[in-house]
């Protein structure tokens, strides 16, 4: 299997450029479909351990179905699969302009959860429409174990997410083992109460807010689905947040949000209206690549398919 690897904000995206699953045609949603039914193996052995990690996202790369988009994509990790994931479609981008796929200029690629537009900006930044984002619950109350009573919104950015503006510890790097323990808390507290995204999805992200460096707007923590945080500010997180400043009059149409991650990588985010009552995000950030790999699977290995 062919894979380049690169970081987004310091988060990992792993792209199956050769060598991944046949996973016949139809949409990339259909395809997301069947990878998960039938080629599962393919997920766990080249994203967990020991050839990568819990911090990694990967991206199957796909021949598209809608003739307009130059790439399609299924993001995946070592929980399972992402609708949509934006430092990983700014990984894709850098990724395809490295191999010379991809020239600086507008392109589309096909996501499970819909086509986003990618403007190439330069070999290593780009910037990500994304789906349309909204906030579906304002305010919601959880009773969480041990935690207390924690109050967010439900807001979906290409994933759902719990976004916490009141973030339960100061978001410093030496918090992040606590962060974590917290954020699994609610996200097993969201579960329990049955409260999902529309349609009974699982609310798989937490996302905690608070003051941040510098000329940042703010600073976030980002549960990811597994035990994970987003070492970057997350695309699909900070859309949901603008879906939910948007919603609350805080931002309007076009002015720039710059959300700062927990370790202090950036991205600039804005906002157009969408066609459903919802917003439609772009995301700017810059990823680079950090390698070009023959990933080998040997018959007699016992982690062939990964420890999982
Ligand atoms: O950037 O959207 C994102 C993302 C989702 C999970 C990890 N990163």
């Amino acid at each position: 299997m062919h894979v380049i690897d690169s970081h987004t904000g310091g988060e990992p995206t792993r792209v199956i450029i050769e060598g991944g699953p046949d996973l016949g045609g139809g949409s990339i949603a259909e395809r997301c479909a069947v990878f998960a039914r039938e080629f599962d193996e393919f997920r766990t052995m080249t994203i967990c351990e020991p050839r990568s990690s819990d911090a990694a996202v990967g991206a199957l790369l796909c021949t598209p179905s809608d003739p307009s988009c130059s790439a399609g994509v299924i993001f995946f990790n070592t929980a399972g699969f992402l609708g949509m994931c934006g430092h990983g479609a700014i990984g894709l981008a850098a990724t395809l302009a490295f191999l010379g796929r991809i020239k600086p200029g507008e392109h589309k690629f096909e996501t499970p959860v819909g086509v986003v537009n990618v403007d190439l900006l330069s070999a290593n930044m780009a910037r990500i429409e994304n789906v349309e984002s909204f906030r579906s619950q304002k305010a919601l109350a959880i009773d969480v174990d041990g935690v207390g009573v924690v109050r967010g919104d439900v807001a979906w950015g290409g994933n759902w997410f719990f976004l916490v503006d009141e973030a339960p510890a100061l978001l410093r790097i030496e918090n992040i083992q606590q962060l974590t323990q917290i954020a699994t808390k609610i996200r097993q507290a969201l579960k329990n109460a049955g409260i999902t995204g529309e349609g009974g999805a699982e609310i798989d992200h937490i996302e905690f807010f608070d003051a941040a460096s510098g000329k940042a707007n703010s600073r976030n923590f980002v549960l990811c689905p597994g035990g994970a945080y987003d070492r970057s500010p997350c695309g699909t997180g900070t859309s949901a947040k603008i879906a939910c400043l948007a919603a609350d009059g805080k931002l309007a149409p076009g002015e720039n949000w710059l959300q700062e991650s927990i370790i202090g990588s950036r991205l600039v985010a804005s906002y157009r209206s969408g066609a459903n009552g919802g917003v439609i995000p772009s995301i700017t950030g810059s990823a680079f690549i950090c390698g070009e790999t023959k990933l080998v699977f040997q018959d007699d290995d016992p982690f062939r398919l990964g420890i999982t």
